[in-house]
């Protein structure tokens, strides 16, 4: 029996060309994520080129690009004014839950908003979204993840994705932990990998 494949003999092998049946989806790339913002994650920015040559590669494949929106009213229970564990993040329609400005989304982006519930918290972009049907239905079979965080909206995204039936592979080099404890961002990775999400870089992508 050959070894299993690790992420780099992956791509190696392969190479890695998007095509029918596969998307991208952009979690959470909005100001109050990104240094500056109400719950900055440490290197944010540096996602910024990396997910918009993934968009643009996505996009010239005519491929769909799907990017999730962390959207709260202001009272939402996830916030620590709420007795939640955050600060007031990505309050539907400020500017802190909009997308910063150097992200190129194409204007047919499918954008998903979730944690719109006060009463929820959803780290997953599947979450009482739609999202899952949405794919299924337009023949998704594999959905490539990038954006943040790391440990808590992309592992669940990608965990839900798999629930959902679809492949998930997330691109290690266009996503960024929060890191509340030391290597959180290490851990989920390897739980992702475990749970059967595929782990890569994005410069392996050919197009
Ligand atoms: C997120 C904390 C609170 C995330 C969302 O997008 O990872 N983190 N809400
Ligand atoms: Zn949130």
């Amino acid at each position: 029996m050959s070894a299993p494949a690790t992420s780099e003999t992956l791509t190696q092998q392969t190479g890695l060309k998007p095509g029918p049946g596969e998307a991208l989806l952009v979690v959470d790339v909005q100001n109050d994520f990104l240094p500056g913002g109400k719950q900055a994650v440490r290197g944010g920015n540096d996602l910024i080129p990396v997910l918009n040559r993934l968009i643009a590669a996505f996009e010239r494949l005519g491929l769909p690009i799907y990017a999730s929106r962390d959207w709260h009213p202001s009272d939402h229970c996830s916030f620590r004014t709420e007795g939640g564990p955050w600060p007031p993040h990505c309050i539907a329609g400020l500017r802190g839950a909009e997308p910063p400005a150097a992200l190129r989304l194409p204007g047919e982006t499918h954008i998903i908003y979730k944690g719109t519930s006060a009463y929820a918290d959803a780290y997953s972009a599947f979450q009482a979204t739609g999202l899952g049907v949405e794919l299924r239905r337009s023949g998704c079979r594999r959905v490539f993840i990038g954006g943040l965080a790391t440990d808590y909206c992309v592992r669940a995204t990608a965990l839900d994705a798999l629930r959902n039936g679809l492949d998930a592979f997330v691109f290690e080099n266009a996503v960024r932990a929060v890191d509340i404890h030391d290597g959180d961002g290490a851990r989920a990775l390897e739980e992702l990998r475990a749970a059967g999400v595929m782990l890569g870089n994005s410069d392996s992508l050919t197009s």
